[in-house]
């Protein structure tokens, strides 16, 4: 018994409250259709580019919003995206972590992600992937 209700508080600890799931929602679901999809990712991810060259750079992401930052700090969040992009490790945040991002969180692969898969996915994708596998150097 001890043994189900601790797995069942770190299941509470690692899913994101209400609140902090519902700003990231309403940020990634850009066009407010109630439907994040990966087009509306992107709307996001451009609006963060400042300077509309497709590219993160470090002071363009730590600028933009980080309503699920907890997790990680603004640098781990960085090398979490850069280390999983079209380019990797190369400091700077290209399309690919976007789709890296947003495949992490649609638990079932359908195209949409909702507010419950919001929730489930977003820490275990970042605390999952903290430590463990190192860093991929390609
Ligand atoms: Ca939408
Ligand atoms: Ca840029
Ligand atoms: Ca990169
Ligand atoms: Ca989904």
């Amino acid at each position: 018994m001890l043994v189900i209700v601790f797995l069942g508080l770190l299941v509470v600890a690692l899913s994101l409250d209400a609140e902090t799931s519902k700003s990231l929602y309403d940020l990634i679901d850009k066009n407010k259709d109630g439907v994040a999809r990966l087009s509306d990712a992107f709307a996001a991810y451009s609006i963060v580019d400042l300077n509309k060259d497709g590219l993160l750079t470090p002071v363009e992401f730590a600028a933009g919003p980080h309503p699920g930052s907890p997790p990680l700090s603004i640098e781990e969040a960085f090398k979490f995206y850069d280390s999983r992009d079209n380019e990797k490790n190369d400091n700077v945040i290209d399309s690919g972590g976007v789709v890296a991002l947003f495949d992490g969180l649609d638990g079932n692969k359908n195209g949409k992600l909702t507010l419950q898969e919001m929730k489930e996915n977003y820490l275990p994708l970042f605390l999952g992937n903290q430590d463990g596998d190192s860093k991929e150097h390609a």
